[in-house]
């Protein structure tokens, strides 16, 4: 429960407001953004034709008067992030050129760029390596295609500015699970400023209605949610809030978790980039008709920000039919074709996407999309209770870009997988990893953190690009168990590239799921149990597309930059 309902009927002030004009920005940005409380509008939905989807995308950044950088996406038709939608099966050709400019960001300053050889340096894109602030790339979250260059390696890839056009081209596996996927740069020391600025868009697998047929013919509404830095960093907590701690402030300048639920969070929260800035939280606007079901996929896009969704009619949380998470619908394992799982909050780590069924407010009632406060842990950053969108039933809403089909001949239930159900096959062995973190001097509190995501057995290193020896070496055909624990007092969220797992256990508790993730929570170290916090999951590498050399880290970006990461390399 609420410990206070003040900042909701707060927040819902903001109700009667007029729309705002969507755009409020001059046209020489070259990352428009809509101004706050704003109508939520989708991303353009750019969508496959005869098995193919054809995109030119410009990554471009600009310089904000509070010395804030924007990073963006843009199409050729001058569209920001727009949604990838393609199927099983179809060849996506993507052209990424880069257009960012250096201007001497935070993070170039603070963090390290690590540069290859001359000779590297001087080689092509696939090879360069050349890691630093104007650098990009692009990483597909969740989809399981081959990390080798042009397709999805992050390792060497490194565009700079002035390279020609860099060509992606690769097939959506068959057998590639229908959902909500998405795609951003994995610069290493640079991922979190090109996020945190908003270099990020969704990438669907159409078919979900296939799987699960209780979301067949609805509408459905792409949202991301996004993190950036505070607008008003200097400005005090509402008046409406309760009286909280004074503020604490952690080693990376950001507010640290103070417990309350309350105070100076961390980052801000945008959604479709309607900013909901501290500290009034003024939301952003969704329209819907009165009573009408909708299934919404949820990309949390943030560099740190855990979310923990809500949507309030009055003050009353409504139900959340869970359908899909990290691109997976929940029936993965062959079982229900209409399963739902309903629920009243929905906790999404960095990284990962949920997609539920909701239904809009009954005319007159008025809805609030919140995320409530989420305890990360004494070291972690401060999540606290906020209003992120307002949801306002009305006969003029809009429809949504994008409807699902109905089930047909032409569009008949998916045939349950080919292969066993991993919960069922048995693990040609068990790894343990752990994260953990180091002050670089252990007797001054304030120095910097060291990041690391550990093999047990091996020394604590922070990830280094330039090592290319492997962490972890896997064989293609087999599955593992990975036990991973948490040594840290705050939450890490574990992502493995090219791949979903089953989670097994959660905090030494069976859950055997019966759906696969990419992105997992770890619960952190409160410093009193005899044990470590861990979390169990099987590892896949049954898929061909799994065989080279790719990535797992921890997806708070800040870590993943400060060397939380690790190499595997899964051998044919
Ligand atoms: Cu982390």
């Amino acid at each position: 429960m609420f410990r206070n309902v003040s900042w909701i009927l707060s927040a819902c002030l903001w109700l009667p407001l007029a729309r705002a004009p969507l755009y409020a920005q001059d046209t020489a940005e070259a990352c428009p953004r809509p101004a706050q409380g704003s109508l939520v509008t989708e991303p353009e939905d750019l969508r496959s034709h005869n098995g193919e989807l054809k995109v030119e995308l410009t990554a471009r950044n600009s310089r904000q008067s509070d010395g804030s950088t924007r990073y963006c996406f843009i199409d050729e038709k001058g569209a920001e992030s727009p949604t990838l939608r393609v199927n099983p099966g179809d060849l996506v050709i993507l052209t990424l050129k880069n257009e960012l400019t250096d201007f001497h960001t935070a993070a170039a300053e603070n963090a390290q760029p690590h540069m290859h050889s001359e000779t590297e340096e001087s080689g092509n894109s696939c090879t360069s390596g050349l890691m630093t602030s104007v650098s990009t790339n692009l990483h597909f979250h969740g989809l399981t295609i081959p990390p080798v260059c042009h397709q999805d390696d992050v390792l060497r890839t490194a565009i700079r500015p002035g390279d020609p056009p860099f060509e992606y081209r690769f097939r959506i596996p068959e057998d590639e699970p229908p959902g909500l996927y998405w795609y951003h740069p994995h610069i290493h020391s640079f991922t979190k400023a090109q996020v945190l600025g908003g270099a990020s868009g969704a990438l669907i697998v159409e078919g979900i209605e296939r799987a699960d047929k209780a979301v067949a013919g609805l509408p459905e509404r792409v949202l991301i949610i996004r993190d950036q830095d505070l607008l008003n960093p200097n400005a005090p907590p509402a008046k409406w809030e309760p009286v909280v701690p004074k503020n604490l402030i952690d080693r990376d300048g950001d507010a640290a978790n103070n417990g309350t639920g309350f105070g100076k969070p961390a980052k801000d929260l945008s959604i479709n980039f309607v900013p909901a800035p501290y500290p009034d939280y003024r939301p952003a606007m969704i329209e819907m008709k009165p009573e009408e079901q909708q299934l919404w996929r949820v990309l949390n896009a943030s560099g740190i920000t855990y979310l923990n969704l809500q949507l309030l009619y009055g003050q009353t949380p409504q139900p959340l039919g869970l359908v899909a998470i990290d691109g997976v619908p929940l029936n993965q394992n062959g079982l229900a074709r209409d399963f739902v799982d309903w629920q009243t909050h929905l906790g999404i780590p960095p990284g990962a996407r949920m997609e539920f069924i909701v239904k809009g407010p009954p005319s007159g009632v008025s809805g609030l999309l919140v995320t409530k406060t989420v305890d990360t842990g004494p070291s972690g950053e401060n999540d606290p209770n906020r209003a992120i969108s307002t949801v306002v039933a009305t006969k003029d809403a809009v429809d949504p870009s994008s409807k699902l089909p109905q089930l047909s001949a032409a569009n008949s239930p998916l045939r349950p997988s080919q292969l066993p159900w991993l919960g069922g096959v048995a693990p040609a062995r068990t790894r343990r990893l752990y994260f953990s973190e180091k002050l670089v001097d252990p007797n001054d509190p304030t120095s910097a953190t060291e990041f690391y995501l550990t093999v047990d057995g091996q020394t604590p290193q922070m990830f280094d690009p330039k090592s290319g020896v492997p962490n972890i070496i896997a064989k293609q055909g087999t599955v593992e168990d990975w036990i991973i624990e948490n040594r840290s007092a705050e939450l890490h969220a574990f992502h493995i590239h090219q791949l979903h797992f089953l989670l097994l256990d959660y905090l030494g508790k069976p859950v055997n799921e019966p759906f696969l993730r990419d992105t997992v929570n770890v619960p952190y170290y409160n410093g009193r149990t005899l044990r470590y916090p861990s979390i169990k999951v099987r590892m896949d590498f049954r898929d061909l597309n799994t065989i080279g050399d790719f990535l797992y880290h921890c997806h708070l970006l800040e870590h993943e930059d400060g060397g939380m990461m690790g190499l595997i390399r899964v051998e044919p």
